[in-house]
Parts: structure tokens; sequence; C-alpha cells
């Protein structure tokens, strides 16, 4: 395989880990734990893994020899730069207790685990993929784990291999996935493990003791580097607005950090506008009106970034979804069988009024997008709706119409970005490479533990590495009951932006400023050799969250 020159340089690089794991380790049980909300539920339905204690590792100066470990490892979800890391740090780490350990990586995600393809993860394997982007090494993908018959399944193969954990690394659903796993094996004494890693580049599965997932942290900065630029063209022909529509899903974490990295002329958080009941009429003339104050002043020009999941976020519209949801969920066969040119006016002439009149009020692509598949876990999937489109071209209706009442003078000529998929695979930042390599680590000293139902945490990570603490959170404790598909569930609950946490509050002190001043910052691509402040500092949300 040819590799790039940066490819060959960056496979020397040894990711800094905190000092407790740089030699033998031994666990501290803390206090025990209770689930955030719903204490009662939780515990009725976990009751081999509720209320364990926290972890925190230690270094050990007399430790004893372990046995030799077997262990699985799953890639779950959306990729994430750094996965490959955590991999190889759980190698490291169990052949570190014992050489004889083995590592089994199970192939495309969950599915793997249960048609039992998978591969051993050897080190010459491990070798080829250090400090490198994407989820290759194994492939990751969507299948929920979540039925007995699944756990049973998975078990034969788990056996057959004699392996004594598994480690999901995902998201919010697939750790509390695993959480459902661990408590299932404990139950009918299975004698497995499962561990669980924080990852999602949206950021949204983070609490008092996970205080990010990884790869939020390089998907960030790819796509700040790459609003850096526009912004910079933007005001070298200032000519053009830019509408960029950004990935995370509902929370609006990576828009926020971008905002505060770039400082462009308008950002909207999704969260924000659910907390203000605001309209998509709201939305348009907010932005409009930033754009007619700038025509005002001549600056025919303007960066605007937009959160992917910000429609579901417009308290009117997420009416409409929901009632699009439980249709769809019943009438799929139904609704698939008739004509896509007919198909707006089906769902017109089904919802009721309130929602019927929004759907009718929306572009035709939009509308569409809103009625395609949902994902496994029952989501609208909001990266297939072009909301980038859909607020230009209404922003331009409002402009077109304020133009003939003589309100507003100016031009307005837009452009349309959205940046998801450049950011997931990038090859991680120092920062990433080094939170994901720990966590890996952590989680082969969880095992080594004998612990199960826990997700590996590493945490004072705004500190330089090797003071940064690493242990276990119970996955019950972050755990409220929500309802899901119309029944009540056990998940983890998802971070949203919080509108009085530090980093809301720092971009809504400026986004004024911003908005018809052009202040626009430009952080330039991820540095991986130089000094530290610019190759190794946390993103901004991070810092203010921690100050
Ligand atoms: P995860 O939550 O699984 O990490 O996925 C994150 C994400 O990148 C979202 O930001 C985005 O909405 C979604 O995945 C896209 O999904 P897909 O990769 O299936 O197109």
């Amino acid at each position: 395989m040819t590799k790039s020159a940066l490819q060959i340089a960056r496979a020397a690089y040894r990711p800094k880990v905190p000092v407790a794991l740089q030699g033998a380790v031994k666990a501290a049980d803390g206090k025990n734990t209770q689930s955030v909300a719903d204490q009662a539920d939780i515990e009725k339905l976990f009751p081999y893994t509720y209320g364990m204690p926290l972890v925190t590792f230690e270094k050990d100066n007399n430790p004893k020899a372990v046995a030799a470990m077997n262990v699985g490892v799953i890639l779950s979800g959306g990729q994430a730069p750094g996965g490959h890391n955590v991999i190889a740090g759980l190698f490291d780490g169990i052949k570190a207790v014992n050489r004889a350990s083995r590592l089994y990586g199970f192939i495309l995600g969950p599915a793997g685990l249960i048609e039992h393809t998978y591969r051993e993860l050897t080190a010459d394997i491990i070798d080829e993929y250090r400090n490198t982007g994407g989820f290759d090494m194994i492939g990751s993908g969507r299948t929920k784990l979540e039925t007995t018959e699944q756990f049973d399944k998975g078990l034969e193969i788990l056996k057959q291999l004699d392996i004594k954990a598994l480690v999901i690394i995902g998201g919010d659903d697939s750790n509390t996935n695993a959480c459902v796993l661990a408590e299932y094996y404990k139950a009918i004494g299975a004698g497995v493990q499962v561990i669980g890693c924080p990852k999602t580049i949206d950021g949204d599965l983070k609490n008092e003791q996970i205080e990010t997932s990884f790869g939020f942290d390089t998907a960030c900065k790819v796509y700040s580097e790459v609003i850096g630029n526009i912004e910079r063209d933007c005001n070298s022909a200032r000519k053009y607005w830019h509408f960029i529509k950004l990935m995370g899903r509902s929370a609006s974490h990576i828009a926020l950090e971008c905002a505060l990295q770039t400082q462009p002329n308008i950002s909207i958080i999704s969260e924000e506008v659910e907390a203000k009941n605001l309209s998509l009429d709201d939305i348009i003339t907010d932005i409009a009106t930033v754009v007619a104050k700038r025509a005002d002043a001549g600056n025919n020009f303007g960066t605007i970034l937009i959160p992917e999941g910000l429609i579901e976020f417009i308290p009117a519209i997420k009416r409409l979804i929901t009632e699009l949801n439980d249709y769809l969920a019943k009438h799929d066969a139904e609704f698939k069988a008739i004509g896509q040119s007919e198909q707006r006016a089906h769902i017109i002439s089904k919802l009721t009024k309130e929602n019927s009149d929004i759907y009718a009020s929306l572009p035709e692509g939009v509308a569409r997008q809103l009625t395609l598949d949902r994902d496994p876990h029952g989501n609208v999937q909001v990266s297939l709706i072009e909301t980038e489109k859909l607020l230009s071209e209404m922003v331009a209706r409002k402009l077109a119409q304020w133009k003939k009442e003589g309100t507003f003078k100016g031009k307005f000529s837009a452009l349309h970005h959205f940046f998801g998929y450049e950011g997931r695979c990038a090859a991680p930042s120092n920062y990433d490479a080094d939170y994901c390599y720990s966590l890996g680590y952590t989680a082969s000293c969880l095992i080594a533990s004998g612990k199960t139902g826990y997700m590996s945490s590493v945490r004072n990570t705004t500190a330089p590495a090797d003071h940064w603490i690493a242990g276990g959170i119970p996955v019950t404790m972050m755990m409220n009951m929500e309802k899901r598909h119309g029944e009540m569930k056990p998940v983890i609950r998802k971070a949203l932006v919080e509108l009085d946490g530090a980093p809301f509050k720092a971009f809504a002190a400026k986004r004024e400023e911003w908005a018809l001043t052009t202040s626009y910052v430009y952080p330039g691509p991820i540095q991986y050799f130089g000094p530290t402040e610019v190759c190794d500092e946390p993103t901004k949300t991070l810092q203010l969250e921690r100050l």
C-alpha cells in the first residue's frame, strides 16, 4: 500500500499517556454510584450492574502475574478520528499484562459479532494503523445489538474464541446496548465482560465523568480549517453568503465549537432555537436582518453555520416530524407503494391541519427528505436533509420581498456547503491520538480488574497528558428513562448544548459583534509536529467547560 510522507512520519508518533498507565496498574474503587435520574427504574432493569463504584487506576508497585486474556473489539456507528488508536491502546494494554493475550476484531460493527465474522489483530496489523484516521482496520456498522437472540448468537463465537471481554467503541446508543449486554451476560453467568468506549464526532456523549467523546476534537479542527478558508475567500471576493451545514446529528456542539474557532457572522444553535420556541420564519427573519445590515455597510457577503439537526429543534417542525414518524412507522409499506410524485399530496392529506400546513409550506426537496427511511435507532437521517438550501432559499424570498418594500438595497448570492464526512476519518489530532490510545489502554485495565458494564474514562484532559486520570464509569450511572419508539427505555442521557454553559455564553457574548464586523479567524490545518501550543490545544469547548 502506498503511503503519504505524513502517514509514514505519523506512524512513529508515540501517544502521550497518563503517569498511571506508564507501568503496572491497580484499580482503586471509589464511591458507589446512582443513575442520573429514574434510579428505581434503572436499578430494577440492571440488578447486576447498577450502583457499582467509580474506578480510578493507580500505579501498582507490586504487580501480580495476570493470566493471558483473549479480548474482542467492535467499532460501532459513525467513524470518528482515533478509533484505530483505541484498538492500539487496547492491544498494547492486554499484551503488557501478558504477552500471550490475543485481540480479535469483529468485522463491520456489531453485525460481525452476530454473524461470526472477525479477524485476529496481530502486532503487524496494529502497527499498520497506529495514529491513522478511519475505522477500516475492521470496519464499522450500525446494526443494533439489542435482542437476547443476538446476545446468545454473539456468545457462541465469544466462547469459541475463548474471549473474556468485549470492548464496544460507540456513541450513546451503542454504549447503552453494551450495558444491556453486560447485564445479560452477567445475569446468565456467561463469563464475558463488556466494556464501552465513548466515541462520536458529535460530542454529545459527555457528562461529569466523560469529558468528551473522541473524534470531536479532530473533526471540529478539520471543519474549522475549511470554514476559515471559506471565510478568507468570502472576505476576498466579497460577493457571496456561504451557508455551511455541519454534522452533529441532534446536538449543536460541532457548530458551537467551530463558531468559537472561526468567528463567523451567524451561527445557529439548535438548542437555543428550541428554548426560545423560534419558528422557521423567526430564524429566516434573523438571518435576513443580518444580511440587510451588512449590506447597508457595503458588505454583501458573510458566513453562516447551521447545525445539521436544526429542523428537529424548531418546535413546530419537531411536532411535524413526530407525527410523520408515527404515521410512517404504521404505514411504511403503504407509503412506499405510492409513486414518488404522489407522496407529498398523500402525506398532506394524512396529517393534522397544523402539521399538514407546515409540510405543504416546505420546499419540495426538504419535504421529501423528511419522509426518507429512519436509521436503525429510529432517528430521521438529518445528514440527508439540505437545511442549508432550505434556509438560503427562504432568506432569498424574504429579501426579495424587502427589496420590493424598499427596506433591502443590497445583493444576496448564496453558496452551500455541507461538512461532515470530510472530518470523520481525518488523521487524529495529537489530542485524539493521545486520548484514544489512553481510552483503549484503560479498557484493558478495566478488563484485567474483572470489571463489566463500565465505560473507559480518561479525565483532566486539558492538562498535559501525563496528568490525565484513567478510570472507569459504570454505564448505568449515565442512564435515565426516555421514550423511544413509543416505549420508555433506559438510555444514556444525550448531552445537548447547555445554554447556561460556558461555551455557549462565550459565543453569545460575541455573536452580535461578529455578525456586523468581519472578525473571521483562520485556524489553518491540524498540525502534528511542532510547538505544543500549535499541536496539542484541546477544543475551545473543553477549555471553557473546565475553566
Ligand atoms: P455516531 O453518533 O454513530 O458517532 O455518528 C455520528 C454521525 O457522523 C452524525 O454526525 C451524522 O448525522 C451521522 O453519523 C451520519 O450517519 P451515516 O454515517 O450513517 O451516514
